[in-house]
């Protein structure tokens, strides 16, 4: 159903039209028209295909807009809103978007200040140049410059890790709300992609507006961005956007297939609708009038003769037509994991005794857990032996502790140097019973010399498993480049393991580089590079990360019970 598309594209053209001075009897009618659109229950195309005369029968749509629906749905352009583009700078268009700024405000603007984008306006905003413009007072310009800075700051894409626990907070306190029968953080969330735009929310109920008007009041919210019958949007403080739908409860399935997305999947699926002569909106799947299903994903799936297809692989990157084959992998899942293969303490750069960090593995529900504290660290601190030493007769203790519920691991995590030597004494390393190495300085090599140096790290014979691989943090480094091909297919032959790490900065390997580790056949280890107890909960964004990059248990080494995973870190020593 294009239904909303079209609704925004007449919304846009009503505003250039009225920003480039036509007459406003043009934009009235393009409003009214795209109005109508965002209420209509009936696919807009399907209308389109009966002719022209029955878009014109629906009170609201003359010949001209009929006419520009028709071009929209043959060409997927309306000339008009092309032509007026053209007239129109760039940025002007978010600019009309500032609640408060209109196309007329917009223009004056422009034409005494310059202002052609967010950012120009934000400093006009900034510097006071606005009250120039008449009828613009302080408390509007302060109120505009708030607006715009939440708006900028809202496009700022975040890692998942960021904003994953606060969704789920916040679902919890929609999940409370009267008239709620059902609710889901769906969007970029659900398919735990590794950076987010904004939480979207579905609510199944019979009473939208009730709902809405509750979720407009949601604590910490600084500004109402939209409040309509079906939806609303919202900012948080730190400008974070939350966006609310709502779907009827027998809807719920396609609902929550709509507001998962991906975009591109949800397109596909439409397609596959269509050659089956059915339409997918998220209502529901039809012929003609009538529902053929809606009230689970499942269902819906089914109607289109494909098997549930799980959030994280919902990017039209392959899974359509694995899913039409039938042979869809099956996803590794949180409650498989046994322990954590990356973590620290306060004997290295962790806020947490191992004491703590043990307990919280068994809240986790784990049965074992790796503290691999940095070896160059325990050297800053006096003989590295000695103190490596000191902390494996706590970790013996801790383990009589708790003899029968977890076993702490003895580990270390040491430096790949710049030539892909270890920067730890061999017998050290040695001694330690799981050994992660990964890079931490002498970043941005070139590829051919990276990839040299993380397999010479790899054929390190005390080497259990490559850390954070490509060493990106959000916001601070891009991936490191490598052939990774080759890197992961040493680590296959050697019997390796390649870690995919959960750590809210990190989220590394990359999704893309996770599914060149998922071809290569090596062991993978999930961990959340903890530095203190409550970063043990990464574990979730750490096997999201492996789904998306099409993982299954069999690879997983930490999805093992420690017998196997003892009889593993053996072997992999010779
Ligand atoms: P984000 O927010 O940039 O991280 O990515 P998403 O995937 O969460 O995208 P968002 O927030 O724009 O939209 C949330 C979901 O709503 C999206 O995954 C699918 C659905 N959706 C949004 N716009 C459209 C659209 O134009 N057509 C269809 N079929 N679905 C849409
Ligand atoms: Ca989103
Ligand atoms: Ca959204
Ligand atoms: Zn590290």
């Amino acid at each position: 159903m294009r239904n909303l598309e079209l609704a925004r594209l007449l919304n846009e053209l009503a505003d250039l039209s009225d920003y480039v001075g036509e007459s406003q009897f043009k934009s009235r009618a393009y409003r009214n028209a795209a109005r109508l659109l965002e209420t209509m229950q009936t696919p807009i195309e399907s209308l389109a295909e009966q002719g022209q005369e029955a878009l014109e029968a629906v009170p609201g749509i003359g010949k001209a807009i009929a006419e520009k629906i028709i071009a929209y749905l043959n060409t997927g352009v309306i000339p008009k809103h092309q032509q007026l583009l053209q007239l129109v700078p760039e940025g002007i268009l978010e600019v009309m978007q500032v609640p408060g700024i209109g196309p007329k405000t917009a223009r004056l603007l422009y034409e005494h200040l310059g202002v052609h984008d967010l950012e120009s306006l934000q400093n006009a905003l900034a510097s006071g140049a606005v009250l120039q413009i008449p009828h613009f007072g302080e408390a509007k310009r302060q109120r505009l410059l708030r607006l715009t800075e939440l708006i900028k700051k809202a496009r700022q894409r975040r890692p998942l890790g960021t904003v994953y626990w606060l969704a789920q907070e916040k679902l919890h306190w929609l999940q409370q709300l009267p008239h709620v029968q059902n609710a889901l953080v769906g969007g970029s969330i659900r398919r735990m992609q590794e950076t987010i735009g904004d939480i979207d929310f579905l609510v199944a109920t019979e009473h939208p507006e009730k709902v809405i008007a509750a979720f407009v009041q949601m604590p910490g919210t600084t500004e109402v961005f939209a409040q309509g019958d079906n939806r609303a949007q919202i900012f948080l403080e730190g400008g974070l956007q939350v966006d609310l739908k709502t779907v009827p409860p027998v809807s719920w399935g396609a609902g929550m297939l709509y507001i998962t997305g991906s975009k591109a999947h949800s397109i596909r699926l439409r397609e596959i609708a269509i050659e089956r002569g059915l339409k997918l909106n998220e209502y529901g799947v039809w012929r003609g009038t009538e529902c053929v299903a809606r009230e689970t994903e499942a269902e819906v799936y089914e109607a289109l003769g494909l098997p549930y297809i799980p959030p994280p692989l919902r990017e039209n990157s392959g899974e359509i037509e694995r899913a039409l084959q039938g042979s869809l992998p099956a996803l590794v899942t949180r409650e498989q994991i046994q322990g954590d293969l990356q973590t620290h303490s306060r004997w290295s750069d962790g806020q947490d005794t191992s004491e703590a960090m043990a307990q919280e593995a068994l809240s986790q529900g784990y049965t074992y857990l790796a503290l691999t504290d940095h070896v160059e660290m325990f050297a800053w601190q006096g003989d590295v032996f000695h103190l490596f030493r000191q902390r494996q007769r706590e970790i013996e203790r801790l383990n009589e502790q708790m003899a029968g519920r977890l076993v702490v691991l003895n580990g270390l995590e040491v430096n790949i140097d710049i030539d892909g030597t270890l920067d730890a004494p061999e017998e050290l390393l040695k001694e330690a019973e799981i050994v992660v190495a990964g890079i931490h300085y002498g970043h941005g090599q070139e590829p051919e010399a990276m990839t040299r140096r993380l397999i010479r790290a790899l054929e390190h014979p005390s080497v259990h498993i490559l850390a954070h691989p490509t060493g990106r943090r959000f916001g601070k480094r891009e991936p490191n480049d490598a052939d990774w091909e080759r890197v992961f297919r040493r680590a296959y032959e050697l019997g390796k393991a390649v870690e995919v790490n959960g750590y809210t900065t990190r989220m590394d390997p990359p999704t893309p580089i996770v599914r060149i580790l998922e071809q290569s056949g090596a062991w993978v280890a999930l961990g959340t590079d903890a530095h203190r107890a409550s970063d043990l909960r990464m574990m979730t964004l750490a096997v999201g990360l492996a789904q998306r990059g099409w993982l299954t248990a069999e690879r997983v080494l930490n999805t093992r019970p420690l017998p196997e995973l003892r009889a593993w870190l053996k072997e992999v020593r010779g």
